[in-house]
């Protein structure tokens, strides 16, 4: 892939995180999207979203299939161990990275076209196997690199930039990873970097897959009226279940919050994600409420936002396959190669 380096200007007074990198380590290349692309947004609510988390970009493992959000991990983390596989693979490769390594902080990033069309079957199965990673899906109904043509995330009704209209209906990941019985499933809007950082915070921590859905308009192909993914669309039926803050372990927690409107949710690690909710219906906690209010609001072409389901206590893969608690790459070479002997007898089973 051609990328063009990002000049190195180091700001005087820039603060350094915990650490000790600045906000300027967690980014990449520069940016080869047309100006304006929703997926820039959510290139810059990752870089503030890891930063403020002290990362240590070592540490992560940043993967994606194909198109103009699959180039974006390009634009982030320049330290940290990339892969930029085919299209809608992407979860098989971080399946096996994660088998290898389990240490790994595990982010990738993924097209509607990617997921939701070529790659439904791989996203459905990472979902399944909850693979411990935050798996974003930059969603703009269409396929922007191929230039436009609708994708299975389009809206029955909404019009293409010469005037087709898309007659079938569209899959809501986040419906569908709630109904696939995934441990996280949330949404947000790139235009929202409020609700977004504090929901890639949540999706770092959570341990399993959380998948965030997130609306990101396509300037060049699907930003017209008639589109149900352009800005001016998503901005007027926008509705937020919940907003968020995250609050890191061990951390004072200091706004102040009105009786009745907080639902808090303690994540693994001790962190808290506390929602103020809009509504007293939503319950993320409960997969049929949830559900359930998704179908309320989506079928009033409501574009509804937030941390929509969790459940912190699904094992993820490695707790269900009962696999080494340490990555490969910290074993001995005789942990690794058990041997003849140990081989033979594994054979023996599968005969
Ligand atoms: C196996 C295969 N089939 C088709 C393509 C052509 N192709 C490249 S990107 C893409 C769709 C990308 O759409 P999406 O994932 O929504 O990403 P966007 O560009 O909209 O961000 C397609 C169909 C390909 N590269 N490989
Ligand atoms: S074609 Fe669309 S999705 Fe691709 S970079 Fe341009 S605006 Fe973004
Ligand atoms: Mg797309």
């Amino acid at each position: 892939m051609t990328y063009i380096a990002k000049p190195r200007i180091d700001m005087p007074g820039a603060r350094t995180n915990a650490v000790g990198l600045k906000q300027r380590d967690y980014e990449g290349v520069l940016s080869t999207l047309c100006a304006g692309c929703g997926h820039d947004s959510i290139t810059a609510a990752i870089v503030q979203a890891f930063w403020e988390m002290s990362i240590p970009p070592e540490k992560v493992i940043k993967l994606s299939g194909i198109g103009c959000s699959s180039k974006t991990p390009a634009y982030f983390i320049s330290g940290a161990h990339g892969f930029n596989s085919v299209h809608g693979r992407m979860p098989s490769v971080a399946t096996g990275a994660l088998a290898a390594n389990r240490d790994l902080v595990c982010i990738a990033v993924s097209g509607d076209g990617d997921s939701l069309s070529i790659g439904f079957g791989q996203f459905g199965h990472a979902v399944r196997r909850n693979v411990n990673m935050l798996y974003i899906i930059e969603n703009n109904g269409v396929y922007g690199l191929t230039k436009g043509q609708f994708s299975a995330s389009a809206d029955p009704g909404s019009k293409a930039k010469k005037g087709e209209v898309n007659h079938m209906k569209a899959i809501d990941p986040v419906a569908t990873a709630i109904a696939l019985g995934g441990s996280f499933a949330a949404r947000s809007f790139s235009g929202d970097r409020d609700q977004l950082v504090p929901l890639i915070k949540a999706g770092v921590t959570h341990p399993g897959c959380a998948v965030l859905d997130v609306v990101s308009p396509c300037v060049t192909f699907n930003d017209h009226v008639g589109s149900t993914k352009s800005y001016a669309y998503t901005r007027e039926h926008y509705y937020a279940a919940a907003s968020a803050d995250f609050v890191p372990p061990a951390t004072e927690i200091k706004a102040s919050y009105a009786e009745g409107e907080l639902l808090p949710v303690t994540m693994h690690d001790g962190s808290k994600l506390m929602l103020r909710k809009a509504d007293a219906d939503y319950d993320p906690t409960d997969r049929s409420k949830a559900m359930e209010y998704l179908e309320k609001h989506s079928s009033k072409g409501e574009v509804v936002t937030g941390l929509m389901f969790i459940n912190e206590e699904l094992p993820e893969l490695h707790t269900i396959s009962g696999t080494s608690k340490s990555p490969l790459s910290h074993m001995d070479f005789e942990q690794l190669n058990p041997g003849s002997a140990a081989l033979a007898k594994l054979q023996q089973r599968l005969r």
